[in-house]
C-alpha cells in the first residue's frame, strides 16, 4: 500500500474530494462535554451531532474524550490532534467525513486526578458516558451499587484517583461543590433501562458509602436525564482502516464505521439549559424516554441478542450473514411479532410493526459486518434488560414464550463454552468464570445445567427461577438446542 500522509490539521487540506471535512474552525472550540468511555460509539454518534452542530453554530461543545481502561484510543487520536473518519457505510456504498469536535483525549487510569479536574472546570457543563453496561457496577438483582466490587472497594479507599465512572463523577461533583460551582448534566448514553435515573441512584448510593455529605447535594442539584441511543457500529477492523485511507488518502489509525441510521432521544433536564441545540441535528428531545427506550432494548438489542447466539451457533460470522440464512430471519420476524411487539408499549407515533421492518433492513445492511461474537459478548449484563424484561411482561399476562427461552438458550449453550462442532467458544463475560464453574458443577443433565444457571440472581432475579413455566420453557428450548442444534430449533418454532 502507497504511503498516505497521516491525517493531522496540517494534512486535512490534502483529503480527496468527496471527503467532507471539519466545517468550522477547530481553534475556537471550547471544551463543554467530558465524555467517559471513548470507544466506537460515541464517535459515530454523539459526537456526529455535535460536529454537524458545530458547522451551524461553533463554540462551546468540544468534547474532552476519556478512556477508562486503555491508552490505546488516545494513542491513536492524539498524534492526529483528536481528528479521525467516520464511513458511513450500506448497499449504496460508503462515504467518509472527518471528524473535528473531540480535541482532546485523557487516559484515566494515567492520571484519574487531571480527569477529575477537567471534568469540575466550570466551562464543562455536561458529562457524558458509553462506558458498557458493565461499567456501572450494577448488582442487576437489586439495581444499586455492588458495594463489594474491587474497584468500587478502590475508589471508596482513594476517592480521589478513583478508576470507576461513578467514582470520578462523584469526585468532581465533589470538587464542584466544595468550589461554589453548579454542578454539571450527567448523560448517560449505554442501552441500560431508565439508564439516567440508575446512574443518578448509583451515584447516590457511592455518595452514602463516602459519608462527604454529598448525597443530598448531588440530589437536590445535579440531573441525570435518561436517553435512548441507537446506531449500528461494528468494531474496527484492519480493512476498516484500509478503506479510509483509500478514500480519503490520510492514513488513519483511528476510523469508525457506521449505518445510515441513527436516533438520540433525550430527556430534556439539563442544568441551566445548558447543552448543545442537539435539536437542530435530529436529536428528540422530550419529556419522557422510556417508551423510547423500551422499544430499543427489546426490539433491537432484544433480537440482536438473540440472533447473536443462534447465528453464532448456527456457524455465521455477522448478523448480516445471520439474517440472509431464512431460518433466522423468520425467527426474528416471529419473534418481533409473536412475542416482542404484543407486550411493549408504542412511543408516540410510532408502529412498532414498521419499526421492526426497518430494523430487519438495518440487520441485513451487508456493508456492516457486526460480528454474533462482539454482540454475544457480556450476556449477563445484557440479558435481563434485552430479553427477560419481555419475558417477565409475557409470563404476568400468562403468555407462552418460546421464541424468548430458545435464545436464552442459547446464551446458556454459548457460555457453555463449546459450540456445536465442538470447538471451543472465546466467552468474554464479566461473570464467565462464574458460569464455567456453575456448569461444570451441574453436571450434563439439561434441568439440572438450566436449574443452576438461572438460580444466578445477579442475572435471573429471585423470581425467574421460582417460575416452573419459565424454568420447564427454558429446558425444553435447551434441550432442543443441544439435540437438534440452534438452526433446526428456531426452524421448528416457525409458523408454516
Ligand atoms: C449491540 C448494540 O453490541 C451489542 O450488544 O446490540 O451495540 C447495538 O448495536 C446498538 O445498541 C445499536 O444502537
Amino acid at each position: 500500500m502507497a504511503e498516505r500522509p497521516l491525517l493531522s490539521p496540517a494534512t486535512l487540506a490534502l483529503a480527496k474530494a468527496g471527503t467532507q471535512r471539519p466545517a468550522y474552525d477547530r481553534s475556537r472550540l471550547r471544551t463543554g462535554i467530558v465524555h467517559l468511555g471513548l470507544g466506537a460509539f460515541v464517535r459515530a454518534h454523539q459526537a456526529l451531532y455535535t460536529e454537524e452542530l458545530h458547522a451551524a453554530e461553533i463554540g462551546d461543545w468540544g468534547i474532552a474524550g476519556v478512556s477508562l481502561q486503555r491508552p490505546d484510543q488516545r494513542d491513536r487520536l492524539m498524534p492526529q490532534a483528536g481528528l479521525y473518519t467516520a464511513l458511513q457505510k450500506d448497499r449504496t456504498g460508503v462515504s467518509a467525513r472527518i471528524v473535528g469536535c473531540i480535541n482532546s483525549v485523557m487516559v484515566a487510569p494515567e492520571d484519574p486526578v487531571a480527569v477529575v479536574e477537567a471534568m469540575a472546570d466550570a466551562r464543562v457543563k455536561i458529562v457524558s458516558l458509553t462506558v458498557t453496561e458493565k461499567g456501572y457496577c450494577i448488582d442487576p438483582a437489586t439495581g444499586r451499587l455492588q458495594q463489594h466490587h474491587p474497584d468500587i472497594r478502590h475508589d471508596l479507599e482513594h476517592p480521589g484517583e478513583p478508576r470507576t465512572a461513578v467514582g470520578l463523577i462523584l469526585a468532581a461533583l465533589e470538587r464542584r461543590r466544595d468550589e461554589g460551582m453548579a454542578p454539571f448534566t450527567v448523560l448517560c448514553c449505554d442501552n441500560l433501562p431508565s439508564n439516567g435515573r440508575l446512574l443518578a441512584s448509583l451515584v447516590s448510593d457511592f455518595a452514602a458509602l463516602r459519608d462527604c455529605g454529598l448525597a443530598t447535594w448531588v440530589e437536590t442539584h445535579a440531573s441525570f436525564p435518561s436517553t435512548m441511543v441507537d446506531r449500528i457500529v461494528p468494531a474496527t477492523t484492519a480493512e476498516d482502516i484500509a478503506e479510509a485511507a483509500r478514500l480519503t488518502g490520510l492514513a488513519d489509525a483511528a476510523p469508525v464505521v457506521h449505518e445510515p441510521f441513527r436516533q438520540w432521544v433525550i430527556e430534556d433536564r439539563f442544568i441551566e439549559n445548558a447543552r448543545p441545540r442537539w435539536e437542530r441535528v435530529g436529536v428528540e428531545l422530550v419529556r419522557d424516554v422510556a417508551p423510547y427506550e423500551h422499544m430499543k432494548l427489546r426490539l433491537l438489542n432484544g433480537a440482536h441478542s438473540a440472533l447473536a447466539y443462534l447465528g453464532y451457533l448456527a456457524g455465521h460470522e455477522t448478523i448480516a450473514d445471520t439474517v440472509e440464512d431464512p431460518v433466522l430471519r423468520a425467527f426474528a420476524q416471529e419473534l418481533w411479532r409473536e412475542e416482542i411487539i404484543p407486550v411493549v408499549p408504542a412511543p408516540p407515533g410510532t408502529d412498532l410493526s414498521n419499526y421492526a421492518r426497518m430494523l430487519l433492513e438495518r440487520f441485513s445492511n451487508p456493508a456492516i459486518r457486526h460480528r454474533t461474537w462482539q454482540i454475544a459478548m457480556d450476556g449477563s449484563q445484557k440479558l435481563p434488560q434485552r430479553l427477560l424484561a419481555t419475558a417477565r411482561e409475557r409470563l404476568s399476562r400468562d403468555l407462552p414464550l418460546p421464541r424468548i427461552v430458545l435464545a436464552v438458550a442459547a446464551w446458556l449453550r454459548y457460555v457453555g463454552g463449546i459450540d456445536e462442532s465442538g470447538r471451543e467458544i472465546d466467552v468474554r463475560d464479566p461473570l464467565a468464570f462464574h458460569l464455567r464453574t456453575v456448569l461444570d458443577h451441574a453436571g450434563n443433565a439439561p434441568q439440572d445445567r438450566v436449574r443452576a444457571v438461572v438460580e444466578i440472581e445477579a442475572i435471573f432475579g429471585s423470581d425467574l427461577s421460582r417460575d416452573a413455566r419459565f424454568v420447564d420453557a427454558l429446558t425444553a428450548a435447551y434441550t432442543q438446542l443441544l439435540t437438534r442444534g440452534a438452526r433446526n430449533a428456531a426452524a421448528e418454532l416457525i409458523s408454516a
